[in-house]
């Protein structure tokens, strides 16, 4: 069962869907520049996006008709703060504003996400999340938004996923600003970006005594690949603990978990990495320890994982014909089980689902409709398993289905398609798919469908 104040609701983010104005004062953020590298699969930009900034009215109204209860969506950091430390920009002011009084008219309630990937280029150009001043701009913008939205906001996440800020930007490449730094530097940024989550959580302590806040890392879910003892302990010691590939560092569980809740890096990192770690204070590990409310987590797919004859970690083979979505992601139901389950031992803390969904080859049929099968079937299955792990007593707050709509799905751009509600790009027609439907009987039953 879920709890009676289950938190049901879709969330989004600022770049994949607010598309731009002439007139709208918003300075360049890092991924306006990575578009125009030719690094999108198919050419595109978010310019134009879902145009939510001149139709957010509509989106709220076609949000309450599908009884959504809650709202995450983020604020672009360079649309506030166009250089991103110097004058806040009134017209960004008041279109999160208005944005955030629709929302309660339609008996929606915000989480708002502060940094969800689109960092001002102004200050990527001064060295980014490698700039040590870097913690204090963070802090600069969450007094920003604190003071601009605290009273119409109960509840904000500092970061979504700073694996894919370090890992996919910065250490790979693949995302913007499309950097391959050596693994050295990239601890360091991710050192820096604790740091500004820490300072944030304190800015918002100050503006928002009673507003809740999180964080939202992320992670694949290790998976046991029976239910037998050591496979659970192995996928769990695999979970929580990290690949000797130096080069996978940035998708680790612990490294981005353990220093914000327990004040310390994990033991079996600080070994691993001990030729590129800087001096770590314990000003600074007090720092990222403020307290939060609660654990975000983006959770979307895991991979199997059984012990070997010695109890070490073996990666299992996946079933023969396993179903993939659009992206060919896997389709795991018992990562929304087995993640949360293993957060909340570790951890402690209410799990909050800030994303899981999936990307569907959506077509529109003869009679208009979206009858998106799949992406029912891929719910109802990973709720359920979430259902699950609640019932068996992991302290699980609620959950946020990426996403409201199709949007810009950064490098993949326009090609793939994650919403409840179908955009047709040319003529920013909204139609809600039948998933949208289906979830809004979940929502409305607070899971009892299942
Ligand atoms: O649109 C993004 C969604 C889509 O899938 C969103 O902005 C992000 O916060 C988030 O990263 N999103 C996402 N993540 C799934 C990552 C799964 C990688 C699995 C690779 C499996 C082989």
């Amino acid at each position: 069962m879920f709890k009676n104040d289950f938190v049901w609701g879709v969330a989004t983010s600022s770049y994949q869907i607010e598309g731009r104005d002439q007139e709208d004062g918003a300075g360049l953020n890092i991924w306006d520049d990575f578009c125009k590298k030719g690094t999108i699969a198919d050419g595109s930009n978010a310019d134009v996006a879902c145009d939510m900034i001149h139709r957010y009215k509509e989106d709220f109204a076609i949000m309450k008709m599908m009884g959504v209860k809650a709202y995450r969506f983020s604020v672009s950091w360079s649309r506030l703060i166009p250089d991103g430390i110097g004058e806040v920009n009134k017209k960004a002011v008041e279109l999160y504003r208005d944005m955030l009084i629709c929302m309660k008219e339609n008996g929606i309630k915000p989480f708002i996400t502060l940094f969800h990937w689109e960092y001002p280029l102004a200050l990527e150009e001064k060295g980014g999340w490698v700039n040590s001043e870097s913690p204090k701009w963070f802090e600069r913008y969450a007094q920003v938004v604190g003071e601009s939205f605290a009273d119409l906001c109960d509840d904000f996440i500092t970061f979504n996923e700073p694996q894919c800020t370090i890992g996919l930007g910065y250490l790979r490449g693949y995302h913007a600003p499309g950097k391959k730094l050596p693994v050295k530097d990239t601890l360091f940024a991710a050192h820096n970006l604790l740091k500004a989550h820490g300072l944030a959580v304190k800015a918002l302590r100050k503006l928002a005594p009673n507003a809740r806040v999180g964080y939202a890392p992320t992670c694949g879910v290790a998976l046991p690949a029976t239910n037998k003892p050591e496979d659970i302990e192995a996928a769990k010691k695999r979970y929580f603990g990290f690949d000797e590939d130096k080069g996978n560092w940035a998708w680790n569980v612990t490294w981005f978990l353990d220093p914000v809740i327990f004040g310390r890096y994990p033991e079996e990192g600080i070994e691993l990495f001990k030729d590129d770690l800087f001096e770590i204070t314990d000003e600074d590990m007090e720092l990222i320890n403020q307290p939060i409310d609660f654990i975000g987590q983006n959770i979307y797919n895991g991979y199997p994982v059984s012990a070997g004859a010695n109890g070490e970690i073996v990666y299992a083979d996946r079933d023969r014909g396993y179903n993939q979505t659009a992206m060919t992601w896997p389709v795991t139901p018992d990562a929304l089980y087995w993640g949360p389950k293993f957060l909340y031992e570790r951890y402690k803390k209410d799990i909050l689902i800030t994303e899981n969904g999936m990307a569907d080859c959506d077509i529109p049929a003869p009679d208009g409709g979206i009858h998106d099968g799949s992406r029912i079937a891929f719910l109802d299955k990973y709720i359920s398993n979430l259902q699950k792990a609640a019932d068996e007593g992991a302290s699980i707050m609620g959950y946020f289905h990426w996403s409201y709509c199709d949007n810009f799905e950064w490098a993949d751009g326009y090609t793939k398609r994650f919403g409840l509600v179908y955009v047709d790009y040319t003529t920013q027609k909204r139609t809600i798919k039948d998933s949208g439907f289906w979830f809004k009987k979940v929502m409305e039953t607070n899971g009892a469908n299942l």
